[in-house]
């Protein structure tokens, strides 16, 4: 087998994002696109020779492609062992699984998640590191600076590998091994959750919904739900996974599948409602007659999760990215455990897991995970609530009044400006950051400023520091509004505004939420200016 160095030139607007590289699918199909980022990454690490990685992605367009560049590429320096979901197919968090099952030295995850697939759609490459989760800024920012530098690859000449038939082949040195995407994942499912529980709940006329959009779940939710669980054939819609996702946007939100929630919200509503999005790593949770925001599914999963089996210890803590509500901090406090306050990002969590700081981890943006791996899980958190629903034998829309009535309700709204002018989405995000010391104790109507900061984050294991991770506006009475610029976007600059008022008061628990906000809505729109600097009067999309 030869092993070919090929010269190359860098490109340099490799820079890995919230969560690894993001572009279009024609961009990454430039010349040495792929192959100059699989090398950066490689010579960003060191001491895998002879190791294993594991690779697979959502199934999009592109997918096939890019696992057979990266097993030749692997091969060719020096990895012992390449491990494929079959079909080139792994959710992010059976990846995350599998990594760590595996004890392998890392994975490579392809995925663009909720973003649109297909020729004209989003592509990404993320490298995940031997805990299962992605590389943290210290790796991701070394890969960058290699792209920058990078003047060959190194790859075999070989056939391409039968991704589709499950056994070994071997590729000069390495053995390349493709394995069943949905077995190990499952059993580490079983191991959590009481099973026989939820069989029961099904069998006795439980009812289900779950949209897999199409997308990397429909394998995992079909073998899990309607096989292991015995929920009716036809629980799982849109079951298969698409290169193109059928033509949707694989986004589990109240805009991309307000049909759920319409669905949920009907006479006949399901007793639950759920998808994910494409690479499976984000939930949507809808009980009959009541939405579950992921800031509030985090903060009821953190105080119910003892009802699992695989949580029955307890939990040692809870962390949420900083936009997320503060709604999980109140359940930490009155547990008696730790709450921690990440930048956007899974990334940020893994020390935290790893350390045994936290079990419960989430994010506002459809995130909820725990130790048992590396990523957010959209599944886990569907399996989550079945398991919490079982137990406490009552119904969704119940759990969530008991947990108002006992914690307060956080009213929650994130907005979208998507695709806007990336100059003008900077030039808001400076002047709000030149005005930050001047805003504190300013009143705008009823709002007076408490606080005004751009969020830094001191990592407490291994004391790295990450600046500039979003601007907060935080007002006498507790209410917040955020705003920062995503970091997964492939087209100009996509402003996400955060808002959030905590109300005590069980009487006042079933407003409407954007009427909830109304005032902190207005202001965040005037206060920077949104329409000048955007050219948007309204966001794009409101979740
Ligand atoms: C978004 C979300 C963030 C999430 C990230 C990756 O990032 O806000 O919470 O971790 O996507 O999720 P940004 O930078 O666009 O706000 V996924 O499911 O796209 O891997
Ligand atoms: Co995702």
């Amino acid at each position: 087998m030869s092993v070919k160095t090929v010269a190359t030139k860098p490109y340099l607007d490799q820079a890995p994002g919230t969560s690894g590289l993001r572009k279009k699918v024609p961009h990454f199909q430039q010349p040495n696109y792929v192959e100059n980022f699989v090398q950066s990454i490689f010579d960003s690490l060191e001491g895998f020779a002879g190791k294993t990685l594991v690779v697979g992605g959502d199934g999009r367009y592109f997918n096939r492609e890019t696992i057979q560049t990266v097993v030749k590429m692997a091969a060719a320096n020096g990895f012992g062992r390449l491990v494929v979901g079959k079909g080139g197919i792994l959710s992010t968090p059976a990846a995350s699984a599998l990594i760590r099952s595996l004890g392998a030295f890392g994975g490579l995850i392809l995925s663009a998640s909720h973003n649109p697939g297909g020729p004209d759609g989003d592509f990404g490459i993320k490298y995940n590191i031997g805990n299962g989760g992605p590389a943290p800024e210290k790796i991701t920012n070394a890969i960058f600076a290699r792209t920058r530098t990078i003047d060959a690859y190194r790859i075999v000449e070989a056939p391409d590998v039968d991704l589709d038939k499950l056994g070994q082949t071997r590729l000069g040195a390495m053995t390349v091994e493709i394995v069943d995407p949905v077995a190990d994942y499952r059993k580490l499912m079983e191991r959590l959750f009481d099973f026989a529980a939820i069989r029961a709940m099904f069998a006795n006329g439980f009812t289900m919904r779950f949209d897999a959009m199409s997308a990397v779940t429909g394998p995992y939710a079909k073998a899990i739900l309607e096989g292991a669980l015995g929920a009716a054939p036809g629980t799982v819609i849109n079951g298969e996974p698409l290169p193109d996702f059928g033509g949707h946007h694989p986004d589990p939100n109240l805009v991309h599948a307000k049909h759920l929630y319409d669905l949920a919200m009907s006479a006949d509503a399901p007793d639950i409602c759920a998808a994910s999005d494409g690479d499976g790593d984000r939930n949507l949770v809808i009980g009959r007659g009541m939405f579950v925001t992921p800031s509030d599914s985090l903060a009821m999963i953190a105080a119910n999760a003892h009802l699992a089996p695989g949580y029955a210890k307890g939990i040692s803590g809870v962390a949420r990215s900083m936009p997320t509500s503060a709604a999980a901090d109140r359940v930490a406090a009155k547990m008696g455990v730790s709450a921690y306050e990440t930048p956007t990002g899974w990334k940020f969590f893994g020390n935290l897991l790893d350390a045994d700081l936290v079990t419960i981890c989430g994010e506002e943006s459809a995130g909820t995970g725990s130790n048992h791996v590396r990523e957010k899980d959209g599944l886990w958190a569907v399996l989550m609530w079945l398991n919490i629903v079982a137990a406490r034998k009552q119904s969704v829309a119940d759990i969530v009044r008991a947990h108002w009535a006992s914690y307060g309700r956080n009213y929650y709204s994130r907005h979208d400006y998507e695709e806007v002018d990336a100059a003008g989405a900077n030039a808001l995000m400076g002047s709000l950051r030149e005005r930050l010391p001047t805003l504190k104790g300013r009143r705008f109507g009823a709002l007076t400023v408490a606080e005004a900061d751009d969020f830094a984050y001191h990592d407490p294991v291994d004391g790295s520091d990450s600046a500039r991770q979003g601007v907060r506006l935080i007002f006498a009475d507790g209410a917040r509004i955020v705003y920062r610029l995503s970091g997964t976007g492939t087209a100009g600059a996509t402003l996400r505004v955060y808002i959030e008022r905590y109300e005590p008061d069980a009487s006042k628990q079933e407003i409407e939420t954007q009427t909830a906000l109304a005032d902190l809505v207005a202001l965040s729109r005037s206060i920077v200016g949104i329409e000048q600097h955007t050219g948007r009067a309204e966001p794009s999309v409101i979740t």
